[in-house]
């Protein structure tokens, strides 16, 4: 039998049905959401993505069932410094139509295994022995390295001619070129580890974030990438998107910015409008005669991004150099996206390969894929649902833009941190 409250609530239910089935009515904004993740220990960073239809003008977010509005950006992110059970609600508005959507004790925050009252971020490695026989704040060699631009702990493409095939083109490591206004930098052919050496155990242990994180990046495996390529140096900007497509699909606005919200496949938006993805943007890039264009697979994304390093960063172990390195969550006052180049590069000069926004990779993914990938060139799982993105972003924590780490998101979806770096073939 039915309460009356449940009575009246199936009828409202019919009637919006009904109502949403009457043509020529003006669409109300609708919208669900959801978020990764939904539990976890205290801290706890969580992305909300919204998914509105009939295009809504505001947001207004609830994070934690109080009433009051933290949020009124379309895909935020909250951090949860108090274990709890929450709930959230997000209101959409459009043209004086306001419809609110709530998940009750959707947000489950845990009391962290480690030290409690860790309150934030950037509390996360410290002192635990983690980079072995340094004191804090100092790194040995570092001065040396940040005066000649290359951090400690990197090689400077020694032995890195394995798998290299007689008549290959071959340039010095991170030499630049610019080919269709956008500038590049040599990655030399090669061999690596890839994956994380540590344990998804350990791991959680030391950034405090869930083990099943870093599970996905094991097994560790060599690795042979046997032809080097012209990797990009930034992430594509704003304005090199904008010359190509003639729009700019990005959450923040400035043409040194990085492109985000962009898709990997061409999609339509809710009013059946083309929405173009990086694949017409690879299309139009060939189509100008200067080489051949494409994302990098995973393994040249990661191979590229650790530049010879092994360490858990390409600038070393010592989480508390990140700032100089990469844009991340937190270390500033909001987290939206910046001018791509303003942090050091690594050895082979790419830049923001560690935060900023996800880079789009060419692979599906597979979280199980290390255990079957070939040796040479692994070119990723034949099929899948979601596409390979890397690097963690602005709205990640440092743990989460290390090298190793590995992420996804269907292919037809686009957020405010993701956007890509292309990568060009050699000539011969
Ligand atoms: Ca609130
Ligand atoms: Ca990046």
């Amino acid at each position: 039998m039915f309460s009356l409250s449940e009575y009246v609530g199936v009828l409202l239910g019919l009637v919006a049905f009904l109502a949403a089935l009457a043509p020529g009515c003006p669409t109300d904004p609708e919208a669900g959401f959801f978020a990764n993740p939904t539990k976890g220990d205290a801290p706890l960073l969580c992305m909300f993505y919204d998914r509105s239809t009939g295009g809504p003008d505001t947001w207004a977010w609830d994070f934690d069932g109080d009433g009051s509005i933290d949020s009124t950006d379309q895909n935020p992110a909250h951090v949860y410094l108090t274990p709890g059970i929450y709930t959230v609600s997000l209101t959409v508005s459009k043209e004086g139509a306001t419809n609110t959507y709530s998940r009750k004790e959707y947000i489950v925050v845990t009391e962290s295994e480690g030290e409690p009252g860790e309150g934030d971020w950037e509390g996360e490695m410290e002192g635990e022995g983690v980079v072995e026989g340094e004191t804090e704040g100092e790194t040995e060699g570092q001065t040396e390295g940040q005066t000649e631009g290359i951090p400690e702990g990197q090689s400077e493409g020694e032995g890195f001619a394995e798998g290299e095939e007689e008549g290959q083109e071959e340039h010095p490591p991170g030499e630049s070129r610019t080919f269709a206004n956008i500038e590049f930098s040599w990655i030399p052919a090669g061999a690596f580890e890839m994956g994380s050496f540590r344990s998804a155990e350990e791991l959680s242990e030391m950034y405090g974030d869930r083990v099943l994180y870093f599970i996905p990046e094991h097994p560790q495996h060599h690795v042979v990438i046997s032809r080097g390529f012209w990797m990009g140096k930034y992430e594509i900007t704003q304005a090199q998107w904008i010359a190509l497509m003639g729009s700019n699909p990005s959450y923040y606005d400035g043409e040194n910015l990085p492109v985000e919200q962009v898709p990997y496949q061409n999609t339509t938006d809710n009013e059946g409008n083309a929405e173009y993805g990086i694949e017409e943007f690879l299309l139009r890039l060939n189509a100008l005669g200067q080489g051949a264009f494409r994302l990098p697979t995973e393994a040249e994304w990661e191979y590229a991004c650790r530049a010879g390093s092994t360490t858990e960063w390409f600038f070393g172990d010592d989480i508390n150099q990140f700032d100089t390195y990469g844009w991340w969550f937190l270390s500033i006052a909001d987290y939206h996206t910046h001018p791509v180049g303003q942090k050091l590069p690594n050895a082979w000069n790419l830049y923001d390969t560690h935060g900023n926004v996800l880079e789009w990779c060419q692979d599906w993914y597979d979280e199980n894929y290390y255990s079957v990938s070939p040796e040479s060139d692994p070119p990723g799982p034949d099929s899948g649902n979601y596409r390979v993105r890397r690097g963690g972003s602005v709205r990640q924590p440092k743990s989460l833009c290390r090298s190793a780490f590995r992420t996804w998101n269907r292919p037809d979806w686009s957020t405010p941190d993701t956007g890509f770096r292309i990568l060009r073939e050699p000539d011969n």
